[in-house]
């Protein structure tokens, strides 16, 4: 049996049409069904559904074979125990710096001052900074780091952005970027060599969809 995990949502979305090219059809849609491990049209093929961050931990152990999982959550994950065979190009966006509109980040940080920085990026953000000879205070959140600036909480966020939507809608502008993201397919080593017989033409399937 061949464990793929993969989170709802956006994740999900775009992983479907890579496997419907490589024939892969899931037998529930999870955003209707409860159940947290789906069965596909094939038989030695499940899916298990788990949080986006989690996706890594899981393949890692050895608990699923492979996963999808963005750059962002790897990076902060350290990427340890885990073959990146394939950049699959979906759920792309930006991980940036942003302020309040009317902040001047760039005299902030010319006069040194000591920022307060909210993320759900924390090992991410300390390297950042680190590599500007910035000093921050870093703040842990868990999601909405939008809401953090307005409130006085913090006066930057490290915070993935695509559309730029989200950012206007609560008066922040991006001040600097730190990574493209995009979705990667991962595997756990152990398995890809107890497994490479069912293993690497899947691989090469999903390869070959999303090359185009
Ligand atoms: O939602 P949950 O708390 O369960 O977990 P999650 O937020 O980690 O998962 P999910 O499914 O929301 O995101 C999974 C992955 O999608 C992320 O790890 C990224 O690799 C990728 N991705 C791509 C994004 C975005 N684009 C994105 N725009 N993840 C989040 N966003 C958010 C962003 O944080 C911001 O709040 O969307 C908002 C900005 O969007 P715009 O279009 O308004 O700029
Ligand atoms: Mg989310």
């Amino acid at each position: 049996m061949i464990t793929l995990a993969l989170a709802k949502g956006r994740i999900f979305e775009e992983t479907l049409p890579l496997l419907a090219a490589a024939g892969i059809v899931p037998a529930e849609d999870p955003e209707t069904s409860r159940k947290l491990i789906l069965g596909t049209n094939r038989a030695g093929l499940r899916l298990i559904l788990v949080r986006a961050a989690d996706v890594p931990t899981y393949v890692q152990y050895g608990a699923a074979d492979l996963g999808v999982a963005g750059r962002d959550l790897l990076a902060e994950h350290g990427g340890q125990g885990l073959y990146q065979p394939l950049d699959l190009g979906i759920a792309k966006c930006r991980m940036v710096v942003a302020v309040p509109e009317d902040f001047d980040y760039a005299a902030a940080v010319k006069r040194g001052a000591r920022l307060r920085v909210a993320t759900k990026y924390i090992g991410t953000a300390r390297e950042h900074f680190a590599a500007k000879g910035m000093h921050v205070d870093l703040i842990k959140l868990y999601g909405s780091m939008e809401l953090a600036p307005l409130v006085g909480l913090a006066d930057a966020i490290v915070d993935l952005v695509d559309t730029g939507g989200t950012l206007k809608a609560n008066r922040l502008k991006a001040v600097e970027d730190i990574m493209p993201v995009s979705s990667r397919l991962v595997v756990n080593p152990a398995s890809l060599k107890l497994k490479r017989e069912a293993l690497a033409p899947l691989i090469e399937a999903l390869r070959k969809a999303s090359h185009g």
